[in-house]
């Protein structure tokens, strides 16, 4: 019986530990997001969030149900006048946390069916490549909210 127990604790160690290894392996983590509100016939919005990493990943891919497509967007002053450019894919280097907020980096939503209303959730699958090229799906949940 004692012998038993024993093994079963070792099997159920083993598993755990499969599993956090597992999740340590491609797990970004997400933090700080929020979809912006947007008014009634405005047909573009805005999704921010903090990417970090312990090893070097790409966001490729970002999709939502609220939204026919996401881009990913830089935004920088040219003379005066703010420039948006839509990018490919973005890198989350290893242990530099990258953040989309206001003003910056940002998820560009376009053919919102239906506004964004403040105290909403918004599903959204984020798909990161790790340097072997490997695809890994995320999800998470962002609140809607005014911007600060
Ligand atoms: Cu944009």
């Amino acid at each position: 019986m004692l012998k038993n127990t024993h093994s079963l604790l070792r099997f159920i160690s083993v598993v755990c530990l499969a599993g956090w290894l597992g999740i340590a392996q491609a797990e970004v983590k997400l933090t700080d997001a929020w979809v912006r509100v947007s008014n009634p016939g405005q047909s573009v919005g805005a999704a921010y969030i903090t990417l970090s990493s312990a090893q070097d990943v790409t966001l490729v891919y970002v999709e939502t149900e609220r939204a026919g497509s996401v881009e990913m967007h830089s935004m920088t002053m040219q003379n005066g006048i703010m420039k948006m450019r839509s990018m490919e894919e973005l890198p989350v280097p290893a242990g530099k946390p990258v953040k989309l907020a206001p003003g910056g980096l940002h998820l560009m939503l376009f053919e919102l069916p239906a506004p964004f209303k403040a105290g909403e959730q918004v599903k959204f699958r984020l798909c990161f490549k790790d340097k072997q090229g490997k695809i890994t799906d995320q999800f998470i949940t962002m609140p809607v909210k005014a911007a600060p």
